[in-house]
């Protein structure tokens, strides 16, 4: 990349392979079932996840909108974290579109809600009441600090779902980042869900594209709300073909983002100026703040490294997400350090 860009991961530009193999991807309408590179990709990362079908999407907030639509109907209720993406950062689409009710629980500093929360969140029979259809997690969770959420959790909320005869849904935009950090296998992560989504861009670098899996039942479903939604694309093999490097070669590296995400943080706890937890950062986010006396706010320090061709995004007055990916090297982490020492008062 031309700078240094750590406002997210889905800044990340495709690889030179997966360019090439764009170039020469092998099409067909995808309309017609027809476009063998996407249904490669559709089968490889449903068995990746442990699922029977895959689907593929525009975006995450597709896949996610489809997901909770073929899970629920009109006024039917979704329970989701108060600082999930879906309910924050998705246009309210699960609700403009589908009409869906939405139970907001409140999101830990480890990424789960409260399992008591959550049992008491199910809806009895009662006509008063929407009909809980859902539960959705986030993992690894964003706004808590890419925090990966371990498979004990996802399980037991697995468990609940099932008891009382709902769904699970997992917004895994990161999930290869979660299973990494958690050094498991991201089928058995998500072994007790009946849908996930996550990003072929982001960490994985695909240009465009995220995928859903589910049972063969879901995944047909999904279809029909993909082609409402206008996401049944045609020559899709194009992006299919940078999404299956992303899905077989980019899932294997993201230790490499979640080391320079730790070197970077423990650069900047070094600075006196800055505030940081570092038990915090366990894949590619750090957050932090700057100290209230420092005398610079996080948007003019942000304003100013764009000087030394590094592009950062402020959270409020003095917060910060930086996020790592493949573009980031461990150089460019160090001139990040030496220009935040520079410009800090
Ligand atoms: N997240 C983006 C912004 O929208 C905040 C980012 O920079 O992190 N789920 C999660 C957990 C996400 O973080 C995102 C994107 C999505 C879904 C949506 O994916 P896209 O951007 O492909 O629609």
């Amino acid at each position: 990349m031309d700078y240094i860009d750590l406002r997210s991961d889905t800044v990340s530009w495709p690889t030179p392979d997966m360019r090439e193999a764009m170039a020469n991807a092998v099409v067909g309408d995808d309309v017609y079932d027809e476009d063998p590179t996407v249904n490669e990709l559709q089968e490889k990362a449903a068995r990746r996840l442990g699922k029977e079908a895959g689907l593929f999407v525009a975006s995450g907030t597709m896949g996610n909108l489809v997901a909770i639509l073929a899970h629920c109907g009109r006024g039917d209720e979704v329970i989701l974290g108060d600082r999930s993406h879906t309910y924050l950062y998705e246009a309210g689409g699960i609700s403009v579109l589908g009409g869906v009710h939405s139970c907001q629980l409140p999101v830990q500093p480890d990424g789960t809600l409260p399992l008591d929360l959550i049992r008491g969140a199910i809806r009895p029979d009662n006509l008063h009441m929407p009909i809980t259809r859902l539960i959705a997690l986030e993992n690894t969770q964003g706004t808590v600090g890419g925090i990966p959420v371990p498979k004990r959790y996802v399980d037991t909320v697995g468990a609940i779902a099932q008891e009382h005869g709902i769904a699970l849904h997992i917004d895994g935009a990161r999930i290869f980042n979660a299973a990494t950090a958690l050094d498991c296998d991201p089928k058995d992560l998500v072994a007790a869900a009946d849908s996930v989504m996550f990003c072929l861009s982001k960490g994985l670098c695909a240009p465009v594209g995220s995928m859903l899996v589910g049972s063969h039942d879901f995944i047909a479903k999904a279809k029909r709300v993909r082609k409402l939604v206008g996401g049944a694309m045609r020559q899709a093999g194009i992006l299919a073909a940078a999404g299956l490097i992303a899905l077989e070669k980019m899932t294997l590296r993201l230790a490499d983002d979640h080391a320079t995400a730790r070197m970077l943080a423990e650069g900047l706890a070094e600075i006196p100026q800055i505030e940081i937890d570092l038990a915090h950062v366990q894949t590619n986010m750090v957050f932090f703040s700057l100290r209230a006396d420092t005398g610079i706010s996080a948007p003019e320090l942000a304003e100013r490294l764009k000087a030394y061709n590094i592009r950062v995004r402020a959270g409020g007055q003095h917060g910060f997400r930086f996020v790592t990916h493949y573009w980031i090297r461990p150089e460019h982490i160090t001139q990040v350090l030496e220009a935040i020492n520079k410009e800090l008062p």
